[in-house]
């Protein structure tokens, strides 16, 4: 695998459409890809997620995407600070993906440690799932990819695959993306049960289920006990944030995007995030969607939810059978007929715990999204509170229910039945 360029940049500047052209000059394979003279490179700020500054820069012969880290929370303004090695992060994420599933993720350019900046692949025609499935697109090779990404970069970043050594020394590096596991135990497993000032949600319509929410002791305890595994199953590397919005496609290409967020985690935190973003579109498009189509649609996105999970469970199982390098259950103890039974039942063990831990972090991840301080398209695009809150009030209910019911579920179905169940 190509190693991205370093750029030695002496302190952190914010870039800006004036200074980036000749920042990028100085990048051998940049410059190559982009092609021509500087001066012609256009170059444009597209940011709009919570966080980054993201500029896309387009010559003659191709483009190329950089993503800034700002001091401070873009979502918040200046008064929340952020550290500037997410980017760092992200790129370390992007290089540990790319070796484990190369075709699924943008290729890196280059890193810029001090300057927190990365220069990556620009995907184009590729659009963000999350705005691809508020459009309706049916993308055929979504939920193979999805769950391939899932099964490639989680096994591989495991201890079912990796030496032990290995696994310690890339822990150890992550064990510094400290502010942005922080968000994350904060914005998912906590504010959202507590008078937080971030927090909002569809005012007057949810102002009871918030309260409710804040008052549920046994949920509060069960969200509590998922943050415990958050912050101490070091899994395998998680992308950490691998939400829809996280997702780029076209009709027939996939690709993981934004890894900032990652560390090594509980590997059903990134299922549970995807499945999690999936049913919401799903119930938003069952409030939005009129008539046939509108439940059509509704029925791809919950099969799509489903083939990711048991395709994933296929192909990681399948890579457990050929690719079992590391140093946990190690190989040659389960050689003879009756080692190969009893690895089977204890492989079956763990897929049942990581299928609780995926419904557990869903559940999580659907309420932050209502309750919390960060919020999604697929619900915030309903103009008519009266109509949002109902599909929010349907994606509390199912989010809890996935929570408290996790361990009795048995497979994919018992969720689509919650589904019905709720969202009729
Ligand atoms: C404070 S940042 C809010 C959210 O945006 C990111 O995408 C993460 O999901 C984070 O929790
Ligand atoms: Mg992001």
């Amino acid at each position: 695998m190509e190693e991205p360029f370093r750029v030695q940049t002496g302190q952190y500047r914010p870039l800006n459409e004036e200074s980036l052209a000749t920042y990028l000059a100085a990048i051998p394979s940049v410059a190559v890809t982009l092609g021509g003279e500087p001066a012609a490179w256009r170059v444009k700020e597209v940011g709009d997620g919570n966080l980054n500054l993201v500029f896309i820069v387009e010559g003659p012969a191709g483009g190329v995407v950089v993503k800034q880290a700002l001091p401070y929370l873009r979502l918040v303004g200046e008064s929340w600070p952020l550290a500037l090695e997410r980017s760092y992060f992200e790129s370390l994420a992007l290089t540990e993906q790319a070796r484990a599933t190369p075709d699924l993720v943008p290729r890196l350019f280059a890193t810029d440690r001090v300057g927190a900046a990365i220069v990556m692949e620009y995907l184009q025609p590729h659009i963000i799932l999350r705005k691809a499935l508020m459009q309706g697109r049916k993308l055929e090779n979504l939920a193979e990819h999805l769950s391939t990404f899932l099964a490639e970069s989680l096994f591989k970043t495991s201890d079912l695959y990796l030496p032990a050594d290995r696994k310690k020394t890339l822990m150890q590096e992550f064990c510094g993306n400290i502010e942005l596991c922080k968000i994350t135990e904060d914005l998912v497993f906590t504010d959202p049960y507590r008078i937080s000032a971030g927090n909002r949600w569809t005012s007057p319509q949810l102002d009871d289920t918030a309260a409710a929410f804040r008052a549920d002791a046994p949920l509060k305890a069960e969200v509590q006990a998922l943050k415990l595994k958050f912050l101490t199953n070091a899994e395998a590397l998680v992308h950490g944030d691998l939400h829809t919005g996280s997702i780029m496609v076209t009709e027939l290409e996939t690709r993981a995007i934004d890894p900032e967020f990652a560390f090594f985690g509980p590997m059903g935190f990134d299922a549970g995030a995807l499945i999690a973003n999936l049913l919401i579109a799903a119930i938003a498009h069952g409030v939005h969607g009129q008539g046939e189509l509108g439940d059509a649609y509704r029925t791809w996105i919950l099969d799509q939810a489903e083939l990711v999970w048991t395709g994933f469970t296929t192909k990681f199982r399948a890579l457990w059978e050929t690719e079992a390098t590391g140093d946990a259950f190690t190989a040659e103890l389960f050689a003879d007929a009756a080692g190969r039974a009893a690895l089977s039942e204890q492989q079956d063990r763990y897929m049942a715990n990581l299928f609780a831990d995926m419904l557990g972090f869903a559940g999580c991840k659907m309420i932050r999204r209502i309750l919390g301080l960060a919020h999604v398209e697929d619900l915030e695009s309903i103009a008519d509170p009266d109509i949002r809150a109902v599909a929010e009030h349907k994606v509390l209910a199912l989010g809890r229910r996935l929570i408290l019911s996790r361990n009795a579920m048995t497979g994919f179905n018992d969720v689509l039945h919650a589904v019905e169940e709720i969202d009729i």
